[in-house]
């Protein structure tokens, strides 16, 4: 069975982050998203060590929700990266990196995701952005590992980075890096700018055993149904592959952060027992 997720913001993230869903306090929120039908929730932390992360947990157990992931994706929009230019910034990002890794295996989350969150190769003189990064993959990967968390790399499209846009590029990263804690991310938003198939990317991540997460937005970043994208197409290939994993709303918040939270788990289960 596909199991689905909302991306929504934890208590300590001040800005309205565009695509994070559900409307209320965090509480309410979980509410409403046991109430339409989700499975889990993927959280959005920029400052963990604001957060009691045992109280988190039981409030998602009294709901029935899985923690699907954490995502560091309200960092960048938090000023923090890990490739930032200014070492002060990218010290604080990379620190954050780690709480997010403990705040995952707090509240029982399987996964950490690393998207805008890297940063841009050209904030980093003399091309050593990605050598950088590499290393800080690495090391969080390990630590991830001692606390049963594991990474994952999200490709985006070329207006939002300056590496890593296709699946292929991440795989090979991760390739070349061997660190088994390392997978991928893959958002049907950022496949339909910077890929020549839908699906071929999700089969060839399948294929290499490294996809762990997925985030769902149509074309337009609508809810699925709203645009393009062949979902069913989608969810047929992780359907017949096992897919293990969530496919996770990240979009936005439109019409408002309620329905679009409704929108997707309402279209989405459809097409998952019709795959
Ligand atoms: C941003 O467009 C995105 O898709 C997030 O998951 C990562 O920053
Ligand atoms: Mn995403």
């Amino acid at each position: 069975m596909i199991k689905l997720s909302l991306a929504i913001q934890t208590p300590e993230v001040e800005p309205l982050l565009p695509v994070a869903l559900l409307s209320g306090t965090f509480e309410e929120k979980l509410q409403k998203a046991a109430g339409c039908g989700a499975e889990g929730v993927e959280l959005m932390s920029t400052n963990p060590s604001q957060l009691d992360a045992e109280k988190i947990r039981r409030q998602l157990k009294q709901h029935g929700l899985e923690a699907a992931a954490v995502s560091s994706g309200g960092m960048a929009a938090a000023g923090l990266t890990l490739l930032h230019a200014d070492p002060l910034r990218a010290s604080q990002a990379r620190s954050r990196l780690n709480l997010l890794i403990e705040f995952a295996a707090r509240v029982g989350a399987p996964l950490v995701t690393v998207g805008g969150f890297r940063g841009r190769l050209a904030s980093l003189p003399g091309g050593q952005g990605e050598e950088i990064l590499a290393q800080i993959l690495n090391q969080a990967a390990d630590l991830g590992a001692r606390q049963g968390v594991r990474l994952v790399i999200e490709p985006l499209n070329r207006y939002e980075t300056d590496f890593i846009r296709t699946a292929e590029q991440g795989l090979a990263l991760i390739s070349r890096l061997g660190n088994p804690s390392l997978g991928l991310l893959l958002d049907t938003f950022h496949v339909n700018i910077e890929e020549r198939s839908w699906t071929e990317p999700f089969e060839r991540a399948l294929a290499a055993g490294k996809l762990w997460h997925v985030h769902l937005g149509d074309n337009n970043r609508l809810p699925p149904g709203c645009g393009l994208i062949d979902f069913r197409a989608i969810a047929a290939v992780l359907s017949a592959r096992g897919y293990q994993g969530f496919l996770s709303a990240e979009l936005l918040a439109q019409p408002d952060p309620d329905q679009a939270a409704r929108l997707t788990i309402q279209y989405m289960k459809g097409l998952s027992y019709a795959a």
